[in-house]
């Protein structure tokens, strides 16, 4: 099958990720560096992409001029004009400046904390000109190295204040994003504030404008974690907060390896495309990961191409483990119990209810014998992953 994505997939991929050019903290780039609108010839030269998005500087650089700035913003519009490509995604570089060494929103620094809000409008600003409709916030310096250095509960309550802040000035300018936190552990910090989804969500209770703010969860930072991340998303999607998603890959334990979609763990790729589909995930399936650092520009083509398909490829699987026989008939063998009433579980109280379940006899050994052939169940998995 041709698994040719389209706009309708709603993938997208940032200027950082398909203009990665090879950095790492140990070596010079492998790439040549791309403007804004090479980059999005270099997608559409992909082929089947919705959107691309941007940090504030990866559009224009931190001390560019009024006027660079709006060449630079011209050139982008037209090469978006002519691909029919979209900005979807937007956010800001609070990490890169030296200024944000210590933090952005949750610097000790009043003066550094109120940049960092000021920085943030402003993106917010050029995102909205650009017609993008989720704002992620990442705070990957929002941390510490020693806990010396600050107090994690006023930490919390500066990144709140920042947070209802930002919820203000969208709704005072009309720009309806739907903002996106994203958590992720460590790296570049030793220790970053939300490390996870759970994080995440319990600070979103607190804040003023609740309904304004989800997740933007990353495969890779709950891999770095060692969590798993089809339950971590699983959560977003129970709390109604999976606002947008980081697809990438990661091998558990291991530095922020951003590898193509479905490059290190397929299965769990897999029950993750699942998941997302099975429930009806309508937002952008954006691939924040870069090509390795070995590829010149065919090859970076490829990952994107790769990423795209592989998720299709999944997508297709997973239609095709609904349908199996083998799987419905494994399900269908799974012991459901019975009805309320007639047995099966109370789902809300009544003393009713109650008092008939607090009578009722249980055949402890019968119940522990029902057979749970998940062994069969996996392999018949692992058999449709691998085309059997
Ligand atoms: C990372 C993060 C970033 C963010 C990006 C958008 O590990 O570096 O995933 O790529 O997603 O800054 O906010
Ligand atoms: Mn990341
Ligand atoms: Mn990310």
């Amino acid at each position: 099958m041709a698994f040719l994505p389209t706009p309708d997939d709603k993938f997208t991929f940032g200027l950082w990720t398909v203009g990665n050019p090879g950095r790492d903290p140990f070596g010079e780039p492998t790439r040549a560096g791309l403007a804004p609108a090479e980059i999005v010839e270099l997608l559409d030269e992909a082929g089947g992409a919705l959107g691309v998005n941007f940090h504030d500087n990866d559009l224009v650089p931190i001390d560019a001029t009024q006027a660079e700035a709006a060449t630079i913003k011209k050139d982008f519009a037209a090469a978006l004009e002519r691909t029919g490509l979209r900005v979807c995604m937007a956010t800001t570089n609070l990490f890169g400046d030296p200024v944000f060494k210590d933090g952005a929103f949750t610097s000790n620094d009043a003066d550094v904390r109120a940049y960092a809000v000021h920085k943030t409008m402003h993106a917010m600003d050029l995102g909205a000109e650009f017609g993008a409709d989720v704002y992620v916030m990442w705070g990957g310096r929002e941390g510490c190295e020693t806990d010396a250095a600050k107090d994690p509960v006023e930490s919390l309550n500066r990144y709140r204040d920042a947070v209802n802040f930002l919820c203000g000035y969208n709704a005072e300018k009309g720009y309806n994003f739907r903002f996106a936190l994203e958590p992720k552990p460590n790296e570049p910090r030793g220790h970053i504030f939300l490390p996870t989804i759970g994080h995440c969500l319990a600070f979103i209770a607190s804040l003023e404008h609740p309904d304004m703010v989800g997740v933007n969860p990353e495969v890779a930072h709950e891999h770095m974690a060692g969590l798993n991340f089809t339950h971590a998303v699983a959560m977003t999607l129970w709390a109604g907060k999976l606002f947008h998603i980081d697809l990438n890959d990661q091998a558990y334990g291991r530095y922020d390896q951003d590898f193509r979609f479905g490059s290190e763990s397929p299965k769990a790729a897999f029950f993750l495309v699942k998941l997302l589909e099975d429930h009806g995930y309508s937002g952008y399936r954006h691939f924040d990961s870069h090509a390795y650092r070995t590829s010149d520009r065919a090859d970076v083509i490829e990952f994107a191409r790769g990423s795209m398909r592989t998720y299709l490829m999944l997508k297709d699987a997973a239609k095709r483990w609904n349908a199996d026989a083998k799987i419905k008939e494994f399900l269908a063998s799974m012991p459901q119990g019975g009805l309320l009433g007639k047995g099966g579980a109370p789902r809300t109280y009544s003393p009713g209810i109650a008092a008939e379940l607090h009578g009722r006899a249980f055949d402890r050994a019968a119940l522990a014998s029902r057979p749970l052939p998940y062994e069969a169940l996996d392999q018949r998995t692992i058999e449709i992953l691998l085309g059997a």
